[in-house]
């Protein structure tokens, strides 16, 4: 590896260290290297609010008495130009006397876009930008696709046996996969803005959806689709910690109110079926800041979610067990006719978890 890739790894490693945690920030991070060659500084983004990778490396350096004149910063993503609720980190880059920034990507954030690489340049700071891309991308891609098309990233999870059984055919399905796949889940509702349920999971099984599993400094929001308004007002999800949104295509108004009064959001987004418009709903999450949206539902809704091209990605554990026919599956799409009509997906990762399969695989458009 170069000098350049190996100190990118580094700042990649802080970045991941922001993943529960700087949502819905992008996770960015940043080492300050001397002409020596030595680390002299490090930082990760924090609590959305709180300061950006590059003042936290340049607070690191300046603690432990180093001098970041004529330093090199390596960074996950471009440093910002705008003025958010942090400074631009470009400006304080160029006031410590960096004099080489190598960034992983351009931040796409129209407020930043270019603009920090530009007045790095223009204050006389060398610009790299490349090592670390791809990487860069990965951790952020819920932030990317939000930025660049307006929509959260869309995984969608599902527990099933190894013939794709989430359930028997009468209703049984805890526990199919091991406790280190659901905790393992778990790490994937920390990463998430949201996590997402319909209301037949709610009524069934009464979830908390929470992150529990694994130590997180804040947890996803939950969103329940809900056309009917048939949530109980004891439901689990509307005591959690962070406020529960709800979408439906129900006008009933003190049922609306009583929700509310316990700090739900309620969002009537019907469409011509009487439904909730699910397409507007998750355009409407991006608009909330939604980076990642974490899918944990019934068949029907996977099916709807899925049949109208909204998910990004599947996130399946499979346990090493057949159920045979008569099960429930991951999600309903039929019936159909031609082979063709299936979804089409490609793996992106395989791994085992315990004695489970855990399949990432991306939603291939067409
Ligand atoms: C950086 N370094 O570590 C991160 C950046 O509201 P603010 O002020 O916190 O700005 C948020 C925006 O800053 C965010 O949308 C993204 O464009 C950029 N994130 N920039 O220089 C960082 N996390
Ligand atoms: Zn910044």
């Amino acid at each position: 590896m170069t000098d350049h890739a190996i100190y990118m790894q580094e700042a990649l490693g802080l970045a991941a260290q922001a993943l529960f945690l700087s949502n819905p920030n992008p996770r960015v991070g940043c080492v300050l290297v001397d002409a020596q060659g030595r680390v002299i500084g490090r930082g990760f983004t924090q609590q959305a609010g709180g300061p950006h990778a590059e003042v936290m490396a340049l607070r690191d350096a300046a603690a432990q008495g180093h001098s970041t004149e004529g330093a090199t910063a390596y960074v996950t993503l471009e440093p910002c130009a705008h003025h958010g609720r942090t400074g631009p980190c470009c400006d304080a880059l160029i006031a410590a006397g960096v004099q080489q920034v190598v960034g992983a990507m351009t931040d796409p954030n129209p407020l930043v876009a270019g603009q920090g690489f530009a007045r790095l340049r223009a204050a006389g700071v060398a610009v790299q930008v490349g090592p670390g891309a791809t990487e860069a991308h990965e951790l952020n891609i819920g932030f990317f696709h939000r930025m660049q098309r307006g929509l959260p990233w869309v995984r969608l999870k599902a527990a099933a046996s190894l013939d794709g059984a989430t359930a028997l055919g009468n209703g049984l399905s805890q526990w199919i996969t091991s406790p280190a796949a659901r905790d393992d889940g778990h790490h994937w509702r920390a990463r998430a803005c949201a996590v997402l349920t319909g209301i037949g999971t709610v009524l069934a099984d009464d979830p908390q959806l929470n992150v529990r599993a694994v130590a997180t400094p804040r947890q996803p929001q939950v969103v329940v689709v809900d056309s009917r308004l048939r949530i109980p007002l004891d439901a689990k999800v509307l005591r959690a910690a962070s406020a529960c949104i709800i979408y439906t295509s129900s006008t009933n108004q003190p049922k609306i109110e009583a929700l509310q009064a316990l700090g739900t959001t309620v969002i009537q987004l019907p469409n011509t079926q009487g439904q909730v418009d699910l397409a507007a709903m998750v355009r409407d999450l991006a608009q909330r800041q939604i980076n990642e949206l974490h899918v944990e539902a019934g068949a029907i809704l996977n099916g709807a979610l899925l049949a109208q091209g909204l998910v990004d990605e599947l996130l399946l554990y499979l346990a090493p067990q057949l159920l045979g026919l008569g099960c429930r599956g991951i999600a309903a799409l039929g019936p159909l006719e031609q082979l063709s009509q299936g979804v089409a997906l490609q793996l992106h990762d395989v791994a085992q978890v315990g004695p489970d399969l855990r399949v990432l695989a991306r939603c291939v458009r067409g």
